[in-house]
C-alpha cells in the first residue's frame, strides 16, 4: 500500500496557490465562472497539467481535462469537480477534487503504477451558478443534458453571455472527453462530519436541487399618501414567499433560500413597484422534492393573486436527487477500513457535477470534513492531512477502477 499515497506538500501547495488566485484588494476570494479570475485559475491549472505531462483538452463549454493514457484505449476513469467559486468563497470547494485528481494523476504517473484504462483529471465550467444558471453547466453540457448552443446564449447580470465569455478568455474547445466512470473528492461544506468527528464520508447521494428566478410587478407609489388598503407591494409578496419557503422546507425537511432580492426604485419613502427574487430548493426523496417544487410555483401565483401584483418566474435549474453507484460507494467503505480511516455514510447538500456525471456513468464521491460546517464564505476551512488521507482513499479507488 506504501506506493499508493500522494505527495501531502505538493498538494497542499497547489491548494494554498490556487487560493492565492482571484483575491481582492480586501484578501476576499472571488473567481466567478469566466471571469478573469477564473480564466486565472484555468490557466495556472492547464500549467500544472502540462507540467505533469498529462494530455490537456478542452471541450465546448470550457470543461479543462487532464489526460494520462492507460495500457489499453477507451474511455478514462474521471476525478473531477470545478474550480470555479461563489463571491468571497473559500479555497477548498471544488478545488480540492480538481486538484486531489491532479495529485492522483502525477503519483501514478510518478510511481509508475500501471493501470489498463486512461485516468483524466476534470475541471467542469460553472459548477457554481453564482454568474450564469444553471448551476453544474459543464458536466450538463458533457452529459448532454442541455445543448452548448442554449448555455452560449445564457448572460449574466450584465447582458454578456457565457459564449462570448469563453471565447475572451480562450476557452471555447472543440475536444470531447467522456469518462468510464467518475469519482469526485469534495469538502462537505455543513457541519456533520466534523460534529461527529469522523475524517471520511462516504455519500450515499445528492439531494435534488431546483432553481427559480422571478419577479413580482406592483405598483411604485408614495410612502405616505398611500393608504395600507390601496398598496400594490411587490416585497410584501417576496417577503411572504421567504416565509411561506422556510415554514414548507421545515415541515418537510428539506431546504428553501431566498438569496437575491432586488427591490426597484429602492428608495425610503417609495412602495416598492418591482422586486425580483431568487429561490433554491433542495430535498433528497424524489416525491417531497416534487411535491416542494409545486407548492413554490402554487404560492408564487396565490401571493400575486393576493397583493394584485403580476409575477413572472422561470425555474432556472431542476436536477433529481440521486443515488450513487452502491459498487463505487462500497470500494470507497472497503479502501477507508483497509486504510484505517473511520467513515461514514451521508448524503449530500450541496449539488456537485458527481450528480450529473452519475446519470451517464457509475459515479461516487468521497467528503472530508469542513471545520465547523461552513462554506461559500471566507470562513471555509478543512485539515489538508485530512485531505490528503481522503485522496489517498481516491488514489487506491481510481487504480482499482482502471484495472478493472
Ligand atoms: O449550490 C450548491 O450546492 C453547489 O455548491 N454549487
Ligand atoms: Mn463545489
Ligand atoms: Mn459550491
Ligand atoms: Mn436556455
Amino acid at each position: 500500500m506504501k506506493d499508493r499515497a500522494v505527495n501531502r506538500a505538493r498538494l497542499r501547495d497547489s491548494i494554498e496557490t490556487l487560493g492565492r488566485v482571484g483575491l481582492d484588494d480586501s484578501g476576499f476570494r472571488t473567481r466567478l465562472a469566466l471571469d478573469d479570475g477564473d480564466k486565472a485559475g484555468r490557466d495556472l491549472l492547464v500549467s500544472w497539467l502540462e507540467a505533469s505531462g498529462l494530455e490537456v483538452k478542452v471541450d465546448s463549454i470550457g470543461n479543462i481535462f487532464g489526460i494520462l493514457p492507460g495500457d489499453e484505449p477507451g474511455d478514462p476513469v474521471m476525478l473531477g469537480s470545478h474550480i470555479d467559486t461563489v463571491r468571497h468563497a473559500g479555497k477548498f470547494d471544488g478545488c480540492v477534487g480538481v486538484l486531489g485528481g491532479l495529485e492522483v494523476l502525477r503519483t501514478v504517473a510518478e510511481r509508475g503504477i500501471s493501470h489498463r484504462r486512461s485516468l483524466a483529471v476534470a475541471a467542469f465550467t460553472n459548477e457554481e451558478g453564482a454568474r450564469f444558471a444553471p448551476d453544474m453547466m459543464g458536466s450538463l453540457v458533457l452529459a448532454e443534458e442541455v445543448s452548448v448552443e442554449d448555455m452560449y446564449s445564457h448572460v449574466d447580470d450584465d447582458g454578456v453571455s457565457v459564449g462570448e465569455e469563453l471565447e475572451r478568455i480562450g476557452y471555447r474547445g472543440s475536444d470531447r472527453v467522456r469518462p468510464s466512470a467518475y469519482l469526485e473528492i469534495h469538502v462537505e461544506q455543513g457541519p456533520y462530519l466534523d460534529m461527529k468527528g469522523v475524517p471520511l464520508g462516504v455519500v450515499d447521494g445528492v439531494q435534488g436541487i431546483a432553481w427559480w428566478q422571478g419577479r413580482y410587478v406592483g405598483q411604485a407609489n408614495h410612502a405616505g399618501t398611500t393608504p395600507m388598503g390601496m398598496r400594490n407591494d411587490s416585497l410584501l409578496a417576496v417577503s411572504h414567499l421567504h416565509v411561506k419557503m422556510t415554514e414548507l422546507a421545515e415541515s418537510m425537511g428539506g431546504c428553501a433560500t431566498i438569496g437575491r432580492i432586488s427591490v426597484d426604485p429602492h428608495i425610503i419613502n417609495v412602495i416598492p413597484g418591482e422586486t425580483g427574487f431568487t429561490l433554491d430548493l433542495r430535498h433528497p426523496d424524489r416525491e417531497k422534492f416534487a411535491s416542494m417544487k409545486e407548492e413554490a410555483e402554487g404560492t408564487m401565483d396565490e401571493l400575486a393573486e393576493r397583493f394584485g401584483l403580476e409575477v413572472r418566474y422561470s425555474r432556472e435549474a431542476d436536477v433529481a436527487p440521486v443515488s450513487f453507484d452502491e459498487e463505487l460507494v462500497s470500494m470507497i467503505q472497503s479502501v477507508a477500513d483497509e486504510r484505517g480511516l473511520s467513515s461514514t455514510h451521508l448524503w449530500s447538500g450541496a449539488g456537485h457535477d458527481a450528480q450529473i456525471m452519475s446519470h451517464i456513468v457509475p459515479s461516487a464521491m468521497i467528503f472530508v470534513p469542513s471545520i465547523g460546517g461552513k462554506s461559500h464564505c471566507p470562513q471555509e476551512d478543512s485539515d489538508f492531512d485530512q485531505i490528503a488521507d481522503g485522496v489517498d482513499v481516491l488514489l487506491e479507488c481510481a487504480v482499482r477502477l482502471a484495472n478493472r
